[in-house]
């Protein structure tokens, strides 16, 4: 078939929108309609350049929501019609990782998708003169239609708004994730957040639910503290106001350090100030930020002799096909926000703009909406 989508040519340049030719799903594989997809600043990353996996020609995109229009051989979770969440990180229930509690990292396509590649190592993406065009993180949300894995798609409730839900698809449940599977924060805790972008802003939503006494919010742009406040927020540091060290002015505002520091910046300077402002002896610092190929974080070891503790979480600890359509029922039933981060809306045609927006940090989120 043919559909449209925003095509990433080659590194650093514009998206490209323009008709593609998308083959059918073939065994364990469903087609979806993407109705919604938010962008977030890992797509950015990877259009830059920065990304180590980067491949191009590529569609990009990994934050969508959309219905089933048809089913591969084999396929017995999902009908047409479903409404589905792509998952970048798939759940198939039986390879070692899925077996293992500590994880949420399914390796079953984990290799395949690194290279832009469905399973059985083919794209079903190509330009109208026959070039491949790769996968993206097993998703390619910045198209109408897209292939996806079995495993790799989330079944959620059909009431649930594809503009909104979209974003449980990456950043909802990344940030909260984060602190409610990866740090497992308690009530009374105090965290710092650095950067009140669109996932820093669901770890400040993931701390209150966790029922946090102090959320200390750090970014750079004083515009982004409004909207934190609003999700949470009890202090603002804007580091370039701070005379003097930001880790003992965070070490003093927390009382001693935080219990749990979280890095949504991707900036390896960033990371280092986490997990120092932790709080001596039990402290931990958890990395979701994604930094540049090459960028190395550094900290002298005494800092972890003496109690501080680093993780990192991807797709905040989730397993996408239990965890995701838990995640959409929040939402619906008011436990979690969304509407408030979704700053913008946009046309596929207009999903430059959408880039542009993230870099001026005049967006949370924008969503292009098919
Ligand atoms: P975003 O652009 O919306 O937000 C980033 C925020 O960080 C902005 O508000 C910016 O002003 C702030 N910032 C930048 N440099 C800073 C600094 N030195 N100090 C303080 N604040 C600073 O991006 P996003 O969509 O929220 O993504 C944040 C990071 O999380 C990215 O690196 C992204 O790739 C990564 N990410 C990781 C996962 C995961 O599973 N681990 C999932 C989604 C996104
Ligand atoms: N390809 C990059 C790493 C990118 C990365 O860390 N991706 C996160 C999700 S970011 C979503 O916005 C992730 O899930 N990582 C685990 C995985 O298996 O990719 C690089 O540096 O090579
Ligand atoms: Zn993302
Ligand atoms: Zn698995």
């Amino acid at each position: 078939m043919r559909t449209r989508a925003a095509v990433a040519v080659e590194a650093g340049k514009p998206l490209e929108i323009m008709d593609v030719e998308l083959d059918g799903p073939r065994a364990g594989e469903v087609l979806v309609e993407v109705k919604a997809t938010g962008l977030c600043h890992t797509d950015e990353f990877t259009r830059s350049g920065a990304d180590p996996e980067g491949i191009f020609p590529a569609i990009l995109g990994h934050e969508g929501a959309g219905v089933v229009v048809e089913v591969g051989p084999g396929v017995t979770s999902l009908a047409v019609g479903d409404h589905v969440i792509p998952l970048y990180t798939p759940e198939c229930r039986e390879c070692e990782y899925c077996l293992n509690p500590k994880t949420n990292l399914c390796q079953k396509v984990r290799a395949t998708q690194g290279q832009g590649l469905l399973p059985d190592g083919t794209t079903r993406f190509s330009m109208l003169d026959g070039t491949p065009i790769h996968h993206y993180m097993g998703c390619s949300t910045f198209a109408n239609h897209t292939v996806v894995p079995e495993i790799a798609l989330a079944k959620i409730r059909p009431d649930a708004p594809f503009d909104k839900v979209c974003y449980i698809g990456c950043g909802v449940t990344t940030g909260i994730g984060a602190v409610i599977n990866t740090a497992k924060a308690e009530i009374g805790c105090r965290g710092v957040v650095f950067g009140l972008g669109g996932i820093g802003l669901n770890v400040i939503q993931g701390l209150r639910l966790a029922g946090a006494d102090q959320i200390v919010g750090v970014d750079l742009n004083d515009d982004k503290a409004e909207m934190a406040r609003r999700f949470g927020m009890t202090d603002f540091v804007n580091p370039s106001k701070v005379d003097g060290d930001l880790v003992a002015h965070l070490v003093a505002l927390t009382g001693g350090g935080a219990d749990y520091t979280f890095d949504a910046t991707g900036n390896v300077g960033v990371m280092r100030t986490a997990l120092e402002c932790a709080h001596k002896g039990w402290g931990e610092s958890i990395i979701i930020g994604v930094a540049p190929a090459g960028a190395e974080i550094a900290t002298r070891p005494f800092q972890l002799v003496t109690g501080r503790v680093w993780k990192g979480t991807a797709f905040g600890g989730a397993r996408g096909r239990t965890d995701v359509p838990r995640i959409v029922d929040w939402y619906m039933d008011g436990k979690i926000e969304i509407d408030p981060m979704i700053t913008h809306k946009l046309t596929l045609d207009e999903i430059n703009h959408g880039f542009d927006l993230m870099h001026e940090g005049k967006s949370i989120r924008a969503v292009v909406e098919f």
